[in-house]
C-alpha cells in the first residue's frame, strides 16, 4: 500500500498519505503514536492492532440525528443513479483507507449496494458491487475485516429480524445474511458479525421472549451452517448490546451472549465483537466485557469508540481516553491478539465536524490512542510489577490447602478443620490505589 488509490475523482483532495511524525510534532494530519512497523514484543504495531475504518459512519452517515438532517454534503452523493453513488462511494472509501493506511475495512450490505425490496435486484447490486471491491482489494492490498447485513433499517424489520413474531420476515431477514455472506466469503473477509440491531422487544406484553431467543439460535445456526457450507472458515461473532433501538436487546452484554451461545452449542463457532460504547450502555465498563468474552476463550474482536460520560447514548465517537486503550491493550495481550479480529472504528466524527479532514483526524487520534494502550499495557504487561502483585494476590491458592481446595479435593468439613487450625484470617489491603499509581505511572513514561 504505497500509493494512495485515486478513483475516477479524488475525494480528500490536498490531503496526502499520514505520515508517522511522531509525539513533537503539532501536525494535525501525521500520527504521533501509531507507527505501523514499530515492534512491540514479537510483533509490529499494525500487527497487533489490526485496525479497520467502517463503511457506515464514515462514508454514509453524514451527521443526522433526531432533530435533524446531515450537516457533512459529501462528493460522492452527488451521481444521479444509486449505482452510480454507489460506484463513487466505493472510490471515496478506497481513498480514504489507502491514505490513512489502514489494513482492513468493514460493511453492511447496504452501505455499500443500494437496498431494493425486489430481492433479484439486491442480490444483482450487491453482487456486482463486491466485484468492484475486490477489484479494489486487489489493487490496494486492503483487506475484509468483517461484513454484515443491516437488518435493522427497512421498516419490514421494526419487530426484529430473526426474532420477528412474523416467519415472513425472519426469511427475507435470511436473504440479506445469505448475501452478505456470500459477499464476505468473496472479499476474503476474516469474519462476519451479527449486531442484533432489532433482536430485543418494546414491550414484553407483547412478546413470548422464549419462543423469540429459540428462533434467533435456529437463524444463527442455520447462518452458520450455510458459512460453512460456502468455505467462509473464519468467526462469526455476535456483537452485544444492551438497548436502543429497542427497550431491551437479547445480546445485553458479554455474559448473556456467551450464555446463550453455550446454551445453543454455537460456542465453537461464534465469539464476541465488543463495542466499548455498548459495554457502558449496559452499565459495565468496556474493559469488563472484553474481560468476560476473553475469560471464555470468546473475544474475537472490538468495535473501538467511547460513549459520553454525561448521557446514557450510544454517541459511537472516536476513542480518545488512554484509560480505556490501556485497559483494553492489557486484555488483548493477556490473550494473546485478536486475530482474526481486529480494532474496527465504529465511531462517527461529530455532527458539527463538517470538514472533510475531519474524517482523518478523528480517525488518526483513535489510531494514536490506541497505539499509546498498546505501548503501556505491552510496558506493564513485561517491566512492571502489575502482573506480580496481581498473582501474589492469589498465592493462598497456590499450593497446599489452597491449591486443593482450587481443585476440587476439599469439601465444606475440610474446610471447617482449616479454618480452626488458622484463626482469624489476618488483613490483607486490596492496594487499589498501588495499581492506579501505577498505571498513571506507565501511561506517562513508558
Ligand atoms: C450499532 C452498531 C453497528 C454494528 C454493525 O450500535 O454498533 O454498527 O457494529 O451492525
Ligand atoms: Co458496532
Amino acid at each position: 500500500m504505497t500509493t494512495p488509490f485515486i478513483g475516477k475523482q479524488e475525494y480528500f483532495g490536498g490531503i496526502g498519505s499520514i505520515p508517522y511524525e511522531g509525539p513533537a510534532s503539532d501536525n494535525p494530519l501525521s500520527f504521533k503514536y501509531y507507527d505501523a512497523k514499530k515492534k512491540i514484543g514479537d510483533k509490529t504495531m499494525a500487527e497487533h492492532l489490526r485496525f479497520a475504518v467502517c463503511y457506515w459512519h464514515s462514508f454514509c452517515n453524514a451527521g443526522h440525528d433526531p432533530f435533524g438532517p446531515g450537516t457533512r454534503r459529501y462528493p460522492w452523493d452527488v451521481p444521479a443513479t444509486p449505482m452510480a453513488r454507489a460506484e463513487a462511494r466505493m472510490d471515496a472509501a478506497f481513498e480514504f483507507f489507502t491514505k490513512l493506511g489502514v489494513p482492513y475495512y468493514c460493511f453492511h450490505d447496504i452501505d455499500m449496494a443500494p437496498d431494493d425490496d425486489d430481492i433479484a435486484t439486491y442480490e444483482r447490486q450487491l453482487k456486482q458491487l463486491v466485484g468492484m471491491a475486490k477489484e479494489r482489494q486487489q489493487a490496494t492490498g486492503m483487506k475484509l475485516l468483517w461484513g454484515t447485513a443491516n437488518l435493522f433499517a427497512h421498516p419490514r424489520y421494526m419487530n426484529g429480524a430473526a426474532t420477528n413474531p412474523d416467519f415472513a420476515v425472519v426469511a427475507r431477514a435470511a436473504v440479506q445474511v445469505r448475501a452478505a455472506l456470500e459477499a464476505t466469503v468473496e472479499l476474503g473477509g476474516g469474519n462476519y458479525v451479527f449486531w442484533g440491531g432489532r433482536e430485543g422487544y418494546a414491550s414484553l406484553h407483547n412478546t413470548q421472549m422464549k419462543r423469540e431467543l429459540d428462533h434467533f439460535a435456529r437463524f444463527l445456526t442455520a447462518a452458520r451452517d450455510y458459512g460453512r457450507s460456502i468455505g467462509f472458515k473464519g468467526n462469526f461473532l455476535i456483537e452485544p448490546k444492551p438497548m436502543e433501538p429497542m427497550n431491551h436487546q437479547y445480546d445485553f452484554d458479554s455474559s448473556t451472549v456467551v450464555g446463550f451461545l453455550k446454551q445453543h452449542g454455537l460456542d465453537k463457532d461464534f465469539k464476541l465483537n465488543i463495542e466499548a460504547n455498548h459495554a457502558t450502555l449496559s452499565g459495565h465498563t468496556f474493559e469488563h466485557d472484553l474481560q468476560v468474552a476473553s475469560d471464555h476463550g470468546l473475544l474475537g474482536s472490538i468495535d473501538a469508540n467511547r460513549g459520553n460520560a454525561q448521557n446514557g447514548w450510544d454517541t459511537d465517537q472516536f476513542p480518545s481516553d488512554l484509560y480505556d486503550t490501556v485497559g483494553a491493550m492489557l486484555v488483548v495481550l493477556r490473550q494473546g491478539g485478536l486475530e482474526p479480529g481486529g480494532l474496527n472504528f465504529d465511531a462517527k466524527v461529530r455532527r458539527e465536524s463538517t470538514d472533510a479532514e475531519d474524517l482523518f483526524i478523528a480517525h488518526i487520534g483513535g489510531m494514536d490512542s490506541f497505539a499509546r494502550g498498546l505501548e503501556v499495557a505491552h510496558a506493564l504487561l513485561t517491566q512492571s510489577p502489575l502482573e506480580g502483585w496481581r498473582k501474589d494476590r492469589y498465592a493462598t491458592f497456590d499450593s497446599g490447602e489452597g491449591l486443593a481446595f482450587a481443585q476440587g479435593k476439599l469439601g465444606l468439613d475440610d474446610l471447617r478443620t482449616y479454618a480452626l487450625g488458622h484463626g482469624e484470617p489476618a488483613q490483607r489491603s486490596g492496594k487499589q490505589e498501588r495499581y492506579e499509581n501505577l498505571l498513571n505511572q506507565y501511561l506517562i513514561r513508558a
